[in-house]
């Protein structure tokens, strides 16, 4: 949860700020010319019990000033990406970590010249000079907590990450949009090897674009550890290794995380003719109508809502495992039916939720359900969309493949997988051959907690709703 309280600031993005005892050091060191104070300033506490982030990307560098609400950092959690900005005017000294390594909340990420700066910044001189005046001064108290944090909804697009600083160590050596910058991760590539055709040397998309349709030889390695095809006349005989993008570094972790929970996996067959005839229907009368802002609905809204219904008589399958004291594992429960999604996005796999799933009807779903493939598919979904999911489903079936062995998420006891619906030849009550339309369900549940039983009483209900719509929308209210 990125919490404190929120604060509007330019270019209308959402920063999240709290106050420290900084201001009160300023009082105190306060004097009549610019005076300088190292300050290690720290990575805040964002929320949600995460102690690490990984360090994406550095905006400045050692030497650069920086001005209030300038980026200093890119680092990414289990949830989102989060830009960190300075809440203060200074000049950078130090930075804690590479790119790529994992930073501590509440250690130390950069150490800052801090000052009591003439409004004019072109009046803060020489850095180097200012540092040696700095030497006579005491040595500051360690800074807690202050920091900046704008979660960055991907892509939003709107603000461009200029630094203030003078020559090329006072200023990140590439500049570029949240939107490019995003593209270049996705894409595995290295900021400072594109050529940016913009203002003071901004990388664009066209260059991102450019560059990629002709990219130096030693760059082509990055295409395999995006899990991207290469094509043939690059294709080298000999072994490379590469650096896991960020979001596998994510997915390694939480996978790994995951396999500490014995799985036990239940799958059944549901046969969805009638759901079929069903969504047909909605959608004839959605397409004809001016009034539904959905003007069409897949199978998900009928799944999640059915799941959401039989939670109602198995809410074990909605709770989570609290291991805070791991000799005395408890039970949470959980009335809200946050039900999480699993999105094939550009940017990877990433989990929104549909919250309060237990007081929408099927078409309210299928609204929230199109906003987050919408913000999905444009890097746009907020760390609100990602957090607080209590259950999962996982569809492969717009990708392809019958069958799915769906991994549990560790705030959660249950996922359901969800394969490719087909047409088979089945047997009709007189033994004729008739066309059924089948799909496979999947259920993967903590077998520390959860027994087969409950897993197949709840997996045999969610399929009897996904069979006989109308029992489920009998339940809606
Ligand atoms: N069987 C048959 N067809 C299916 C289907 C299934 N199980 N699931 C989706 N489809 C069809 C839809 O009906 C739609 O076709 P029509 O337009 O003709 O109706 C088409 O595939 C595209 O659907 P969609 O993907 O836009 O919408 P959805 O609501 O069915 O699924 C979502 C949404 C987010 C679950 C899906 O887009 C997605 O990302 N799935 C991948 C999930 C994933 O990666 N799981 C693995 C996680 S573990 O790494």
């Amino acid at each position: 949860m990125w919490r404190r309280s929120l604060l509007r600031a330019g270019m209308g993005s959402s920063r999240i700020a709290w106050r420290t005892d900084l201001q009160r050091a300023h009082r105190y060191f306060h004097s009549s010319r610019p005076l300088f104070v190292v300050k290690p300033f720290l990575l805040a506490d964002i929320g949600e019990g995460i102690r690490e982030c990984e360090i994406i990307q550095w905006f400045v560098q050692p030497g650069a000033k920086v001005q209030q609400f300038d980026n200093i950092c890119e680092v990414q959690s289990d949830k989102a990406s989060v830009e960190i900005s300075s809440r203060y005017d200074g000049v950078i000294k130090k930075l804690y970590y590479d790119a790529g390594d994992m930073a501590i909340v509440g250690k130390p990420l950069v150490d800052i010249d801090m000052a009591e700066i003439p409004e004019d910044t072109s009046e803060l001189g020489d850095v180097s000079a200012q540092q040696e005046q700095s030497k006579s001064e005491p040595a500051a108290a360690q800074e807690t907590g202050s920091s900046q944090i704008r979660t960055s909804s991907i892509a939003e697009g709107m603000e461009a990450a200029a630094m203030n600083g003078s020559g090329n160590s006072g200023r990140h050596r590439s500049l570029a949009t949240p939107a490019v910058r995003r593209i270049i991760r996705e894409r595995s590539l290295d900021i400072t090897k594109i050529t940016g055709t913009g203002k003071d040397g901004r990388v664009l998309k066209e260059d991102v674009e450019r560059y990629v349709e002709e990219p130096a030889e030693a760059d082509k390695s990055s295409a395999v550890a995006a899990g991207r095809p290469r094509s043939a006349p690059t294709q080298s005989l000999e072994e490379e290794t590469v650096p896991l993008t960020p979001m596998q570094n994510q997915m390694f972790k939480a996978m790994t995380r995951s396999l500490s929970i014995p799985h036990f996996l239940y799958a059944d067959e549901a046969g969805i003719d009638r759901l079929v005839t069903l969504r047909n229907t909605i959608n004839k009368n959605l397409a004809q109508s001016n009034d539904s802002i959905v003007k069409k609905i897949s199978f998900m809204p009928f799944f999640i809502k059915a799941v959401s219904v039989a939670l109602e008589e198995y809410p074990l399958i909605n709770c989570r495992v609290d291991l805070t004291d791991e000799s005395k594992p408890k039970l949470v429960t959980r009335p809200q039916h946050n039900i999480g999604i699993a999105m094939d996005t550009p940017a990877g796999l990433l989990v929104p939720n549909i919250k309060n799933v237990q007081q929408l009807n099927i078409l309210e779903i299928a609204a929230e359900l199109n906003r987050l493939q919408a913000a999905g598919s444009t890097g746009k979904l907020s760390a609100a969309d990602l957090k607080g999911g209590t259950i999962t489903l996982s569809n492969i079936g717009n990708v392809g493949g019958t069958y799915v062995a769906p991994v549990i998420v560790t705030s959660e006891v249950a996922i359901m997988g969800i394969g490719r619906s087909k047409v088979i030849p089945a047997f009709d009550d007189e033994g004729a051959v008739v066309p059924k339309t089948v799909v496979n369900f999947s259920w993967s549940a903590d077998h520390r907690v959860v027994d087969g039983g409950t897993m197949a009483r709840m997996a045999c209900l969610v399929k009897k709703y996904c069979e006989e719509p109308e029992l489920l929308i009998s339940k809606l209210r």
